[in-house]
């Protein structure tokens, strides 16, 4: 019999569809199992080796998963609004619909060749009106409870793409999307406020089961502060000035002040202050500069001395100077530090720089070079002189500033606000009328959804506008408050919007009454396990928590967390172990592969090539070498017997035991490996028996169910592989079975040692010489020769 791939493939995932044998089912009796994987956006490059890798881990989990009884929700859909087909469209001058409908249905058919067990009737699509009209609902509502606001700021804006960038999108101080620089331009920016959720989504990472590296990339991004507020008098005005500070212990070292070059400070006392015209220029040059450029840690401090106005040190009543510098943030604490150079690098930088006074306050370090950060016996600092503890005189001092009335204690968070919306026609129109009368108004829940108009001219304007600007017929309309005539918002949300809440929808993806019934969700979320990249980690994964958190608190889910599980897969490379890239040639299509050497040599080869978490290069070699694995596979129906082969049943319920646990920890390589093991095995017998056979392929199925289902429909399996039960190891069977033997010493017994049946040599003489009597046997004696007859006898010859 020949392993035809080409047919036997086509031929299993026709009948799979037919017999819809990948559908969920709401409410089924049996326990549910949601696996998930990050949906794709529909580029026109198509399907990339990555995505199998990245599909392949919950894949195998679900068909194990349906084999256990389970009730499997494994759905796919498209991320489909966004960036890249909207230049595409302006570049062709084709309408994104018919980009995204194209790339989509190209994606569906790829997905499928690969055998993919999604179930095909939840398919999702972010960019319909009817999924995004519930992406504008969920905004209304966010609305609604005041966690969406507008500022006029300055934003990293992108001059090429012409899009407003929020910082995550723009680290480095380069376009995440194009790569080019980022400038900073003031613009109005529309905020969902996930700063309000920070400590929600940090104490929820208490409660999922993600691995250690992705929850403290979490917890740096939420970047939670613990520290004091202060407030320093300005001397001779009615003016206070507070500042935020880790370290309010070394409040006696302060000597001189900091404010953002954007503090509003300057233009309140723009009149006191004699050098305005210095203060503004650098002001004007650090608008140029973007965050990341600021916060890099140059020791060329810049900055400019303000004239005029000075502070007061609150503790220990010394004038002290005001600077302006771009070393300190405007969005960060209250946009004004107190300097204390000796035990601050930054400050340490900017008072040489600019002669200002260093007194220590922690004893320890060299002043000379550098600033002291460490611990150490507090001095020049009455009250706290002598303590040694930071935590005690942080406390002591916190105490202290509570009587004067001039400080508390409080914390901050490094995480931003999220700048929401962009000025591009392919996103959700966000659903905002400005009147004249009445300000913003919230387009009525009725009226939803409010659809992109049809238009043929994509280019945004020349002035940053949204291309929607130019739609007169859809800017145009009537306030729903007052009835007079308003304007529509013209931005549309960011590519992320519709990827925060995907997952909801998938519970009940055609409900047009609500984003989905709530009996549906509390049946199957929250998600059992969820994989995808390591570059989502931030980002969608924070905010489709924000989003899930919120909805939790409006009472529309079930539970705060919407992942109970998190994992993540390593990136395939090229053949050269670099990542792979149109511009280097190093790309694989996967395709090429399904064509080549079929489906089931692909999924193996992805999942065997590595750790799965690990990048690994792509080996054409170890392609073939999943090839020939399949083939011999296939080729167990020739050897085949009906009943059992005894020697056979401890590698089999061995190989049982390490499959099943190994797609467990997501060990794929491993579960394969051994899978192989067992081949060889069998190799050795020349036969194996027919349920061992059928056994087999069950434990293949995850990872090659074409031919896995060809096997055992033709060995007469029954009913569908894919939902016969997965098999259980019988651990009695896992332990090699033991023989004892003699071991004679010049042909005289000397002791009988228990060996594992049919080990090798080496094996059986190292248990035979550790054996006490016939250590003492050989004592003192050459040994001269060493006989080992298999499973019998051992002989050693002295002299
Ligand atoms: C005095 C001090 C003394 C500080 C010392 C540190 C060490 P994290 O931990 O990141 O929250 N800071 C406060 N607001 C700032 C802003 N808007 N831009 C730049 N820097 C700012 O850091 C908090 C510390 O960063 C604060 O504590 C403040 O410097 C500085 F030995 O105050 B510290
Ligand atoms: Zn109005």
């Amino acid at each position: 019999m020949d392993y035809s791939f080409q047919k036997i493939e086509p031929k299993w995932q026709a009948k799979w569809e037919e017999e819809g044998i990948f559908h969920a089912e709401d409410f089924s009796e049996k326990p549910k199992f949601y696996g998930l994987v990050e949906f794709p956006y529909p580029s026109g490059a198509g399907m990339h080796v990555g995505h199998i890798k990245a599909y392949s881990s919950i894949e195998v989990l679900s068909r194990k998963r349906r084999m256990q009884g389970y009730n499997v929700l494994f759905p796919i859909g498209f991320d489909a609004f966004g960036l890249p087909t909207e230049n595409y469209a302006i570049k062709t001058n084709t309408h994104p619909r018919e980009i995204t409908d194209k790339n989509i249905a190209k994606f569906s058919e790829q997905l499928k060749r690969v055998g993919f067990s999604f179930d095909w009737t939840r398919v999702i699509d972010t960019s319909r009106d009817d999924y995004y009209k519930w992406t504008q609902w969920i905004f209304l509502k966010l609305f609604e409870k005041g966690l969406v606001f507008r500022n006029k700021t300055l934003v990293n804006y992108c001059p090429s793409c012409k899009v407003v960038l929020s910082n995550e999108d723009s680290q480095g101080g380069k376009c995440d999307i194009c790569h080019s620089d980022v400038i900073q331009l003031p613009k109005d920016v529309w905020y969902l406020k996930i700063t309000k959720y920070a400590d929600k989504l940090l104490l929820g990472l208490d409660e999922v089961d993600y691995p250690e590296n992705i929850k403290q990339q979490q917890v740096n991004w939420i970047g939670k502060s613990t520290g004091a507020f202060v407030e320093f008098q300005l001397k001779d005005l009615d003016e206070k000035l507070e500042i935020y500070t880790t370290r309010c212990d070394t409040l006696f070292g302060v000597t001189f002040m900091v404010i953002a070059p954007e503090h509003p400070l300057i233009d309140k006392f723009s009149s006191k202050i004699q050098n305005m015209d210095a203060v503004l220029a650098y002001r004007e040059e650090a608008s140029r500069k973007t965050e990341f450029e600021r916060t890099q840690l140059v020791k060329d401090k810049t900055g400019v001395r303000i004239e005029g106005i000075t502070a007061v040190n609150p503790v220990s009543g010394k004038e002290i100077p005001i600077f302006i510098s771009d070393y300190v943030m405007m969005g960060y604490g209250t946009g004004a530090i107190m300097a204390v150079p000796a035990h601050d690098q930054r400050d340490y930088e900017f008072a040489k720089r600019f002669g200002a006074e260093i007194i220590p306050v922690i004893e320890g370090g060299d002043l000379e070079k550098e600033a002291y950060s460490g611990d150490g016996v507090m001095i020049n600092s009455d009250f706290l002189n002598g303590m040694t503890n930071k935590k005690d005189s942080i406390a002591r001092m916190l105490e202290f500033l509570a009587e004067k009335g001039i400080g508390h204690a409080g914390v901050q968070f490094k995480m931003k606000d999220w700048a929401f919306n962009r000025q591009r026609y392919w996103g959700e129109p966000i659903p905002l009328i400005h009147c004249p009368n009445c300000g913003v108004v919230a387009v009525p829940y009725e009226e939803l959804p409010l659809r992109l108009p049809d238009m043929d001219n994509f280019k945004p304007g020349e002035d940053g506008q949204s291309p929607l600007a130019k739609v007169e017929s859809f800017v145009n309309c009537t306030c729903p408050k007052c009835g007079g005539a308003a304007k529509r918002e013209t931005d549309t949300m960011p590519q992320w919007a519709g990827s925060s809440w995907y997952f909801l929808r998938y519970c009940d993806p055609h409900n047009s009454e609500k984003f989905a019934d709530r009996e549906k969700i509390n049946y199957w979320m929250p998600v059992d396990w969820y994989n995808g990249g390591m570059e989502h980690v931030t980002r969608h994964l924070i905010y489709s928590r924000f989003w899930h958190h919120f909805l939790y608190d409006l009472g529309e889910v079930n539970t705060p967390e919407p992942y109970k599980k998190r994992s993540a897969q390593g990136m395939i490379l090229g053949a050269d172990g670099e990542k792979m890239s149109k511009s280097k040639g190093n790309v694989v299509d996967p395709l090429d592969i399904v064509s080549q050497y079929g489906a089931d040599t692909l999924r193996v080869y992805v999942l065997f090539m590595g750790d799965y978490g690990s990048a690994a290069p792509w080996n054409d070699s170890s392609v073939k070498g999943c090839r020939r694995f399949l083939e011999r596979v296939f080729a167990l129906q020739d050897i085949v017997v009906p009943e059992t082969v005894k020697s056979l049943e401890a590698s089999l319920h061995k190989t049982i035991k390490k499959v099943s646990a190994d797609i467990e920890e997501q060990k794929y390589n491993t579960a394969i490996a051994a899978l192989m093991t067992f081949l060889n095995e069998v190799g050795k017998e020349k036969k194996i028996g027919r349920e061992q056979l059928l056994c087999f392929v069950k434990l293949l199925n995850p990872f090659a169910p074409h031919i896995a289902e060809e096997i055992y429909q033709n060995q007469g399996g029954e009913g569908s592989l894919q939902l016969a039960s997965w098999p259980e190891h019988d651990e009695a069977k896992t332990v090699d079975e033991s023989i004892e033997i003699g071991v004679q010493v010049n042909g005289k017994l000397r002791a009988t040692v228990t060996i594992p049946t049919d080990c090798e040599k080496s094996e059986a003489l190292a248990l035979a010489k550790a054996d006490e009597k016939v250590q003492a046997a050989l004592e003192g004696k050459n040994l001269v020769k060493e006989i080992y007859v298999p499973n019998k006898i051992v002989n050693l010859v002295v002299k």
